[in-house]
């Protein structure tokens, strides 16, 4: 066991439902500190991309399969959530990827229904996968927090389409489920943490309000797990260095000195 292990009844619930969601995992000064260096980060923002969701409205997110010297690289190496994460996948994991997601006031679309897996499967043999979302800002739903069907990862892997820029769910299996499965809005204050399975069903609403949703999420596959050469430019096993509190602390403050320093 180590200082960030879960308890046996969290790894039965994240089994039972398919998520776990973990209030007041990461000081509030420390999201604060991230969100300052993303705003001001050029890097982050000459990398993002932009998806249209079905209504044509703007999704965008800044995604990134290596480990750059980064704030966010920090957090994809940091002992508290690869740990949990190695409990709740049950095998050494890999970085797959990480990606700020940047839901503007206003502007920022929609995610349409989806499991990672339901094209993550392209890449990789097993669903043995899991995301952890980490809330930078607070997410309400007001400004599109994750929604999430509670038990959907037990569905197995759904078909998946293009929908907008998107690849979505076949939304005759997701109304089905809907009538059995309970929605759960993913309200998180900053800090809060979201450990998801890669078949669980999710998507978010646009972001009507004032306020911006940016959300890092990283996400990871078990060691065991056999991935594709040809598709996998990356997603393929590579032992990941884990960190301490204390050493994210320093990539955080020397990323803060580089960008707002
Ligand atoms: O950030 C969101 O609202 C949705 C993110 C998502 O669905 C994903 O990364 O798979």
């Amino acid at each position: 066991m180590t200082d960030y292990a879960l308890s046996a009844a969290q790894v039965a619930q994240y089994e039972e439902d398919g998520f776990l969601i973990l209030p007041d995992f990461f000081p509030r000064r420390d999201m604060d500190q991230m969100l300052a260096i993303a705003r001001a980060d050029q890097a982050l923002q000459d990398n993002a991309n932009d998806r249209l969701d079905s209504t044509g409205k703007v999704s965008r997110l800044s995604l990134r399969h290596d480990l750059p010297a980064s704030v966010y690289s920090a957090y994809a190496r940091h002992r508290a959530i690869v740990e949990p994460m190695e409990q709740l996948i049950g095998d050494e994991v890999f970085h797959y990827h990480h990606k700020m997601m940047l839901k503007e006031p206003r502007v920022g679309g929609a995610w349409e229904w989806h499991q990672d897996y339901g094209y993550w499967y392209a890449n990789f043999l097993r669903a043995d996968m899991a995301s952890c979302m980490i809330a930078v800002d607070r997410a309400s739903r007001e400004n599109g927090c994750l929604q999430v069907l509670k038990g959907s990862h037990k569905l197995g892997r759904i078909e998946h389409g293009k929908s907008g820029d998107q690849t979505g769910a076949d939304m005759e299996r997701v109304r089905h489920a809907e009538r059995q499965l309970e929605r759960v809005y993913c309200e998180m204050e900053p800090g809060t943490v979201l450990f998801f399975h890669s078949n669980l069903l999710h998507r978010s609403d646009p972001n009507e309000s004032d306020y911006s949703r940016w959300a890092l999420i990283c996400c990871y596959s078990a060691a065991s797990n056999p991935t594709f050469q040809a598709a996998a430019k990356s997603g393929h096993y590579e032992a990941l260095e884990r960190w301490n509190a204390e050493q994210v602390g320093v990539a955080a403050r020397e990323h803060w000195n580089e960008v707002c320093g």
